[in-house]
This record gives structure tokens, C-alpha cells and sequence, in this order.
């Protein structure tokens, strides 16, 4: 399912990769300008030498009128390269200038905080309290900005369509500025070394028209359970209990499979790791679980997010991506068809 996009700055998508893609292509012209003239330079040269030695007179010098030459010489030598050099070296600093910026509060009204893991990135939007997993939804046509940190070690953020890599430092706050023209995905990755798993921390930006944008972000806004419960804290991680599999007001009908698999994951580990918001489950080792269903990936792109894989992940998270924090769970099938049934229902 990895597309090979994923490691090519080409097509770029918008924004610093637009202008650097611009610069790109200013120095392959201007290289091949050079290359042109000096390769040409040679031949001329190569070929007036051996005219020269055919038609010498007797005194034995070369039947070149002199003066000329030095003229191309300090042509081809000092001005031409000058000019080519000056050139680029102004583009290359209008292009610092314009890349190097991060987009401040107010040219960037959306802004996102993402927080590189081992192996994964946690992405929230602080002004709307919502909170996923290696998926980061912009709106296209703005400058959004991206605040990067970690926990752990050194990570970097890069989505070459998008923009260049920036360093995620464990205690300071790196921005980049995520700016799509078009609805699309783009993929992204960690791109420094950060432990085994470096090579599966992957995410994708998904890019939507504003109004689907605002749509997704009202979705993921909701708790994917329980309607009925309380917006404040919901009684913290020990008054849980009487809510884990319990009764729902105003709810949609569950299946009897979910409400069983929304017990067995209320009543195993997974809630000291997994956060569902609306439940008791407030762990946050893991992503947040909240809206999983609705997530195209899991693993930071290890796997696809369907029933299979989700059941390969569970019950053997060390054989799909060893060296990850998750450990494996011991299920019966039937426990695992109902944990997955629910996990499913997280749309
Ligand atoms: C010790 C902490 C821990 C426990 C316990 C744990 N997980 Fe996880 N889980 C994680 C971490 C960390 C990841 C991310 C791993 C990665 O991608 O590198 C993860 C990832 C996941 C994912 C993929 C999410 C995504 O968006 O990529 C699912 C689904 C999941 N866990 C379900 C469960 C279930 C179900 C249980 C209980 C049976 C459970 N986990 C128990 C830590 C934990
Ligand atoms: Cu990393």
C-alpha cells in the first residue's frame, strides 16, 4: 500500500516544496548552460588547434591572429561564470528567505501540534480538542502550522510533496509550514534515524476543500461513544467501572458483538495504553483510538486498517513491527472477532 511517492519531492504539492522546486530547476538550467558552453569551449579549442598546426608557416607560429583570444578567455573565465554565480546565489537567498520562515498565528490560522513517537506521531489540534494518529487532515489553499516535538529522541518530520524535513527535538518546539494547493495525499515520513522501527514511522497529510475539512474535524471532535456521557472528564480512570460496557443513553443500538468487545478491551491492558474519548480507556503510551475506524492505516503504515490486520496487530504487535511499546494479547478467536468488531464501530 505504500505508494513510491513517498520518498520523491516530485510532483511538488504547494508551498516551500513549490519554491524550492522552483530553485531546483534554476540550477539545473543554469548547470546546463555551463556544461553546454564549457563542452563547447573544448571542442572549438580541440578542433582551431589542429587547424592551427596544419596551416604553421615556417616561422613556427600558429596562424592565429593574436588579442582575441584573451578577449573569450576573460569572457568565458570571469564573466559569464560572475553572472551565472551572482544569479543563483540570488535566487538561492530570496528562496532561504521565503522557505526559512514558519507561518506565525496570524498567516496561518490552522495550527496542529504534532508529537513524534516511538514509532508513531501523535497529531492534535489543540483549538478544537481533537486528537488521531499518523493522519494530519489540512485544509488546502492555507498555510497551516505544523508545531513538532518529542518525548523521546530525535525524529524529523518530512512530506516532500509539502515542504522540506524539520527536527523533532525532545525539549524545544520546531514549526514548518504545511501549505497544499490541491485535495489529495501526501505521504510523509521520519527521516532521522530514531531506533528499529525508524524505517515504519510513516503518516500521511490528507488535504480536503474546507468545507469537507471543517466536516472531518466536527467528526473527529465527537466522542465515537456514548453520547450520554459527561463533557467533563467522565469521572476519571477509577469511576470507569459502572461505564465499561454499560448502558449508553441515547446511543445507537449496539450489536451485541461490539458491546462485548468494547468489554474485553475496557477489562485488558489496552486502556493503560489507548485513549477513547467517552470512555474510561485514558491511556496515552499509544494513539489515541478514538476515531481508529476512520483512519486509513495502522502502525504508521505497516498495515492497511482492515479486520486481518487488525487481528495480526493484537495478537502479535512484535511480529508485525518488532521493537514497538505494544505487547501482544493472549484471545480466544471469539474475543478477538468481538475486540475487533468494536474497534471497528470507533468511526
Ligand atoms: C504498553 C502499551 C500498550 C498496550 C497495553 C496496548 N497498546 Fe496498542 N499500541 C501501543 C503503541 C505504542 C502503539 C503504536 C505502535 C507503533 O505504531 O509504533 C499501539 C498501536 C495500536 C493500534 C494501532 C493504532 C494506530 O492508529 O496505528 C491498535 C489498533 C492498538 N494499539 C490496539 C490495542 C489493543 C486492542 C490493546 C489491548 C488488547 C492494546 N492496543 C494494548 C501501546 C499499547
Ligand atoms: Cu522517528
Amino acid at each position: 500500500m505504500i505508494d513510491a511517492r513517498i520518498r520523491s519531492v516530485f510532483p511538488p504539492a504547494g508551498g516551500v516544496a513549490d519554491r524550492v522546486d522552483g530553485h531546483l530547476q534554476l540550477l539545473l538550467v543554469a548547470g546546463s548552460v555551463v556544461w553546454v558552453i564549457v563542452v563547447t569551449a573544448m571542442f572549438v579549442a580541440v578542433l582551431r588547434r589542429r587547424r592551427a598546426e596544419r596551416t604553421e608557416g615556417d616561422d613556427g607560429v600558429p596562424g592565429d591572429e593574436p588579442g582575441r583570444g584573451h578577449l573569450v578567455v576573460a569572457f568565458l573565465g570571469g564573466v559569464a561564470p560572475a553572472v551565472i554565480i551572482l544569479g543563483v546565489m540570488a535566487d538561492s537567498v530570496l528562496t532561504l528567505r521565503d522557505t526559512g520562515g514558519t507561518a506565525d498565528a496570524s498567516r496561518a490560522p490552522v495550527v496542529v501540534e504534532v508529537d513524534g513517537r516511538q514509532f508513531w506521531w501523535e497529531v492534535r489540534y489543540p483549538e478544537h480538542d481533537v486528537e488521531t494518529a499518523n493522519e494530519i487532515h489540512i485544509p488546502t489553499g492555507q498555510d497551516v502550522r505544523v508545531e513538532l516535538t518529542s518525548d523521546d529522541v530525535i525524529h524529523s518530520f518530512w512530506v516532500p510533496q509539502l515542504a522540506g524535513k524539520v527536527d523533532l527535538v525532545p525539549g524545544r518546539t520546531n514549526v514548518v509550514t504545511l501549505h497544499a494547493d490541491e485535495p489529495g495525499t501526501y505521504w510523509g515520513r521520519c527521516a532521522e534515524y530514531c531506533g528499529l522501527q525508524h524505517a515504519w514511522m510513516r503518516f500521511v497529510v490528507v488535504a480536503h476543500d474546507e468545507p469537507e475539512y471543517a466536516g472531518w474535524l466536527e467528526a473527529q471532535g465527537r466522542p465515537a461513544e456514548s453520547p450520554g456521557r459527561t463533557d467533563d472528564g467522565a469521572g476519571g480512570p477509577d469511576g470507569g467501572d459502572e461505564t465499561a460496557g454499560g448502558a449508553r443513553p441515547g446511543a445507537g443500538p449496539d450489536t451485541e458483538e461490539v458491546a462485548a468487545g468494547r468489554e474485553i478491551f475496557m477489562s485488558s491492558s489496552c486502556v493503560y495504553c489507548h485513549t477513547i474519548a467517552g470512555t474510561e480507556a485514558r491511556g496515552t503510551l499509544g494513539p489515541d483510538l478514538t476515531h481508529l475506524a476512520s483512519r486509513q492505516m495502522i502502525g504508521a503504515g505497516v498495515l492497511p486498517n482492515d479486520r486481518e490486520s487488525l487481528a495480526r496487530w493484537i495478537t502479535g504487535p512484535q511480529d508485525v513491527k518488532p521493537g514497538n511499546a505494544m505487547p501482544g494479547t493472549d484471545l480466544s478467536e471469539d474475543e478477538l472477532d468481538a475486540l475487533i468488531t468494536y474497534l471497528e464501530s470507533l468511526e
